[in-house]
C-alpha cells in the first residue's frame, strides 16, 4: 500500500500478520490514513496555532521572522497554554461523564427502576459500598443496602454539580502534607463540572492571558477527574459489579475463535458490556448459536472495556487501541459493539469489506453506516440479549477467516486492596512490605505506565522497551488502560515474567508472593487506584510525608488522546514526575515548555519531561525515583540492575 510500509508499524507478530493481509487486500487502516495526513502542520504540532475567536486563526511564527503574537495579541505561551487545558477539560469531562454513568447506573440499581432480570444489574459488592460509606461518614444503621446505596450515589452525584467547598476524596484519602499544599495553591476543585465550565471560560477569546494561571486551573480541573470523576468511575464501579480479584485470562487477535460466535466490545463503560457477558450465557442464546453451526459464543474486549470485563469476569483481551480494524480484518467478528471513546469511525467503513456489523448504543456517540441499538440501564439485559442474538444470526454470514495464532497468557485483576494482600503474604491488607522492601533497597520504587497506542509510534514498543527497563531496575510497574494490554501480549504479566526480566530484587518479592513484576490495575479511570496507593504508602509510614516525597513516578510513552493528558495533569498536580510522550502541543513556547518541565516542580512537587525515547524516559525515571530515595535517606539498592535481553 503506501508509504506506511516503509516503516515498523507495530512490534505485535499478530498484528504484523494481519497488516501484512490488509496490505495484500489493498484495505486501508489507521497506519495507512496516517501517512495520508504527512507533512503535518508545524505550528498545530508546535501549539502555537489558534482558532478560539472568529479573527482567527492566528499563527505564531517560531522562526525570527513573522508573527510573535495574535491578532488579540495572544502570545506563543498563552495560546498554547489556552489549548492544552483545554484538551485537559475535555479528557476530564471524558473520564467524569463515565463515571457518571456508573454513579447513575448505581443509583437505578438501587431503586428498583433499572430492572433486568436475574442477570440484570445487582450491587455485587454490598462490602465495597459499606467501606465507602464508613469512609464518607455515613450511618448504616437500620438501613437496607438499597437504602445506603441510594444515599451515597446522591452524595456522588453532588460531586459533579457541587458549586463550592471542595470535593471530598482528597482531604479523604490523601496525606494531610499533601491536602496543605493543595490548599495553598488553591487547586483542589469544587465540583467536577465547574472546573470544565471555568476552564472554557478561562480559555474564551479575552479572558485569561497567563500561561501559569492557566496552567495552575488545568491542575484544578484534571483534580476533578483523578480525584473525582475517575476515582468515582473506580470506587462505584466496584460496588456494582464487584471488587476484582487476581484472575487469569489471555490476550490478542488469536483468542477469536474461528468456530464460535465472536463479539467484541470496544469501548470504556462498563455497564453494556457486563450484561452482554452476562446474556452471552444465556442457555436460549447458546442453544440458537449451535443450531447456526456455531460452537459456542465468546465476548472479548478491546480498549478499555476490554480491561473492565478482564478484571472482573476475566474475558479475554482481543486487543488495544490500534487492535480495533485489525481485529475486524481476520473476519471473525460477527459484532463489533461500541459504547464511547477511542472508536475510530473508520471501523464502520471498514467493517464493510467484510460481514462484521459494528453496533453503536450510546446516545453520546453515534458512527454514521452503524447499527444504532440504544442502550438504557431500565432494559439493559434485554438489549445486551437482542445484540448478541444479531451476532449469532450473522455468523453463517462469515466469509475467509484468518485469525492469527498469537495469544498470551496472563494475570490481571489487581487492586489497593488486594495487590498488597499479595504483598502481605498472608491476606493482610497491608503495604507494610511494600514499603519495607523499597525502605531496604530490595525494590527501587514504583512506576506507573499507562496509556494509549498511538500510530506515530510503532504499536507496542515503547511500552515493551519501558516496562523492561523499569523492571530491570527493579521498580514494581503498575499500569492501566491499552499500556497494560501491550504488556500482557508480551507476556509481562506473568509471574514467570519476573524470572526473564525483572531485577534481583524485584524478581525475590515476585517469587515470594506469586506476582508477576508488572501488575495490571485495570482501565483508564482505574489510574485512580494508583492515587490511592500511593496515599497508603505514605500513611504507612517511612517513605515521607507527602505524595511528592515518594519515589515513584508516571508515563505514557504511545499517549494518543485528551484523557491521556487530564491524567498526566493530575499526576502532576499530585506530586508525580510524569514523562509524557509524543510531547504535548507546548514546544512552540519555550516558556510555557519550562514551566511544564521544570518551574512546576517548585510548585507541586511534580513535572512533566516529553522524552520520546523510551529507553532514556524510563532512565529519567529512574534517575527521578533514585532523586526522591536519596531525599528520603533510603538505603542503597542491594542489587545492581540486570540487562533486560529482548531476545527472551
Ligand atoms: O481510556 S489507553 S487508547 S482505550 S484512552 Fe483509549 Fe488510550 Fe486505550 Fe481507554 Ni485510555
Ligand atoms: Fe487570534 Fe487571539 Fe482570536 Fe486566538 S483569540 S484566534 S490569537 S485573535
Amino acid at each position: 500500500m503506501t508509504t506506511s510500509l516503509k516503516r515498523k508499524r507495530t512490534v505485535d507478530p499478530a498484528a504484523q500478520k494481519v497488516l501484512a493481509e490488509t496490505d495484500a487486500a489493498g484495505i486501508e487502516t489507521a497506519y495507512d490514513r496516517h501517512d495520508e495526513q504527512e507533512p503535518r502542520c508545524g505550528f498545530g504540532e508546535l501549539g502555537i496555532c489558534c482558532r478560539i475567536c472568529e479573527m482567527g486563526p492566528c499563527r505564531i511564527s517560531p522562526f525570527d521572522k513573522g508573527p510573535k503574537r495574535g491578532i488579540c495579541g495572544a502570545t506563543a505561551a498563552t495560546i498554547a497554554a489556552r489549548h492544552l487545558i483545554r484538551q485537559v477539560a475535555a479528557g476530564a469531562a471524558a473520564h467524569s461523564d463515565h463515571g457518571h454513568d456508573i454513579v447513575n447506573t448505581l443509583l437505578h440499581t438501587a431503586k428498583g427502576t433499572a430492572k433486568g432480570t436475574a442477570q440484570g444489574f445487582a450491587i455485587k459488592s454490598p462490602e465495597r459500598l459499606y467501606e465507602l460509606a464508613a469512609e464518607w461518614g455515613i450511618s448504616t444503621e437500620k438501613k437496607s443496602v438499597e437504602e445506603i446505596a441510594r444515599e451515597m450515589a446522591d452524595l456522588a452525584l453532588k460531586e459533579f454539580t457541587n458549586q463550592e467547598g471542595e470535593i471530598r476524596y482528597p482531604t479523604l484519602r490523601a496525606p494531610k502534607a499533601t491536602v496543605d499544599r493543595w490548599r495553598r495553591l488553591g487547586i483542589i476543585p469544587v465540583g467536577i463540572e465547574h472546573e470544565i465550565v471555568e476552564t472554557l471560560h478561562r480559555t474564551h477569546e479575552g479572558v485569561d492571558a497567563d500561561y501559569k494561571n492557566l496552567i495552575m486551573h488545568g491542575l484544578r480541573t484534571a483534580m476533578g477527574d483523578g480525584w473525582a470523576g475517575s476515582m468515582l468511575a473506580t470506587d462505584f464501579g466496584d460496588v456494582l459489579f464487584g471488587t476484582p480479584e487476581a484472575v487469569r485470562s489471555q490476550v490478542n487477535l488469536g483468542v477469536l475463535k474461528k468456530d464460535e460466535v465472536n463479539i467484541v466490545v470496544h469501548g470504556h463503560e462498563p455497564t453494556l458490556s457486563e450484561m452482554v457477558v452476562a446474556a452471552s450465557r444465556d442457555p436460549e442464546l447458546i442453544k440458537l448459536a449451535k443450531e447456526k453451526g456455531a460452537k459456542g459464543i465468546l465476548v472479548g474486549g478491546i480498549c478499555c472495556t476490554a480491561n473492565e470485563i478482564l478484571m472482573r469476569q476475566g474475558a479475554p483481551v482481543v486487543g488495544n487501541f490500534l487492535h480495533q480494524e485489525l481485529a475486524v480484518a481476520t473476519g471473525a467478528v460477527d459484532v463489533m459493539l461500541v459504547d464511547v471513546q477511542c472508536i475510530m469511525p473508520a471501523l464502520v467503513e471498514h467493517a464493510q469489506r467484510f460481514h462484521t456489523k459494528v453496533i453503536t448504543t450510546s446516545k453520546k456517540a453515534k458512527i454514521p453506516g452503524a447499527t444504532h441499538i440504544q442502550f438504557d440501564e431500565h432494559t439493559a439485559y434485554d438489549t445486551a440479549k437482542e445484540i448478541v442474538k444479531i451476532a449469532v444470526e450473522n455468523f453463517p454470514n462469515r466469509g475467509p477467516v484468518n485469525i492469527p495464532d498469537e495469544k498470551t497468557d496472563l494475570v490481571a485483576g489487581f487492586t489497593v486492596r488486594n495487590t498488597f494482600t499479595h504483598l502481605g503474604g498472608r491476606y493482610r491488607a497491608t503495604f507494610r512490605p511494600l514499603n519495607d522492601a523499597i525502605i531496604s533497597g530490595r525494590l527501587r520504587g514504583v512506576a506507573a505506565v499507562i496509556g494509549c497506542n498511538n500510530v506515530k509510534k510503532t504499536q507496542d514498543e515503547s511500552h515493551l522497551a519501558m516496562v523492561r527497563e523499569l523492571i530491570a531496575h527493579d521498580v514494581l510497574v503498575v499500569m492501566t488502560g491499552c499500556a497494560a494490554t501491550a504488556c500482557a501480549k508480551a507476556g509481562l504479566l506473568q509471574p514467570e515474567a519476573a524470572a526473564k526480566w525483572a531485577g534481583k530484587g524485584l524478581q525475590e518479592i515476585c517469587e515470594a508472593v506469586g506476582i508477576p513484576p508488572v501488575l495490571h490495575l485495570g482501565s483508564c479511570v482505574d489510574n485512580s487506584r494508583v492515587l490511592v496507593a500511593l496515599c497508603e504508602m505514605i500513611r504507612e509510614g517511612g517513605l515521607g510525608q507527602e505524595l511528592a516525597d515518594l519515589p515513584i513516578a508516571g508515563a505514557a510513552p504511545e499517549a494518543m488522546c485528551e484523557k491521556a493528558i487530564v491524567i498526566g495533569f493530575y499526576c502532576v498536580a499530585s506530586g508525580a514526575y510524569v514523562n509524557y510522550s509524543p510531547a504535548m502541543r507546548v514546544l512552540g513556547s519555550s516558556e510555557l515548555t519550562k514551566f511544564l518541565t521544570e518551574d512546576i516542580e517548585e510548585v507541586t512537587g511534580g513535572k512533566f519531561s516529553f522524552e520520546g525515547d523510551p529507553i532514556k524516559a524510563a532512565r529519567l525515571m529512574i534517575a527521578h525515583i533514585d532523586k526522591k530515595r536519596e531525599a528520603l535517606k533510603l538505603r542503597p539498592m542491594m542489587y545492581a540492575p540486570v540487562t533486560p535481553d529482548i531476545t527472551k
